[in-house]
């Protein structure tokens, strides 16, 4: 059977999956945006564990326990930040979709849910972001995923990645 990769407008601290993403900064130690939100969520045993892990480098990724959250899995990705596309981003993008779905499956997650990594704070354009996401997951999804979501917080970026799901 075909693995699912849907768009949905959401809180991603409200999707019950496996694991959820976090959109981080290399030091795993918390701040706004998506990362805020899941850091509140989870509880301060959370960042306990993130202490622990000693930072992650931009285009990697971590995981954790979910605590408080409604997921097994935090799977804590640091995106690029946009400085006009010449920068390697792009590739930086693709390989935080690629080390997440990678450590999700040696952790047997079978559902995951990312946000729009990098387009906050960090800048990137939406659209370029979007294509790469999709373009990333659909190359390289296994067979041991059953859903992918891609869980945006405005209509436009969910917008945005259904068109390229129908295509
Ligand atoms: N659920 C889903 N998506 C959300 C949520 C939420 N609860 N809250 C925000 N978003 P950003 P970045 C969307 O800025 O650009 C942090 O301070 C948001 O609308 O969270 O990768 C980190 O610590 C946007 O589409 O992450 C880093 O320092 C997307 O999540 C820095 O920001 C990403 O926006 C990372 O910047």
């Amino acid at each position: 059977m075909a693995v699912a990769l849907t768009a949905l407008r959401a809180d991603i601290t409200t999707l019950a999956v496996d694991a959820i993403v976090n959109a981080a900064n290399e030091s795993l130690l918390g701040g706004g945006g998506v990362d805020g939100a899941i850091h509140r969520a989870a509880g301060p045993e959370l960042l306990a564990e993130c202490r622990a892990l000693g930072g992650c480098p931009t285009g990697e990724a971590r995981i954790t326990r979910g605590y408080r959250l409604p997921v097994r899995h935090v799977i804590h990705t640091v995106g690029p930040i946009w400085r006009g596309g010449a920068r390697g981003e792009a590739d930086l993008l693709a390989s935080c979709y690629r080390c997440s779905l990678e450590l999700a499956a040696a952790h047997g997650v079978a559902t995951i849910a990312f946000p729009c990594i990098s387009t906050g704070v960090y800048g990137y354009p939406a659209d370029e972001a979007a294509r790469i996401a999709v373009g990333t997951v659909r190359d390289i999804v296994t067979q041991s995923f059953r859903e992918v979501v891609f869980c945006c917080f405005s209509e436009s970026d969910r917008a945005l990645y259904a068109a390229l799901l129908d295509a």
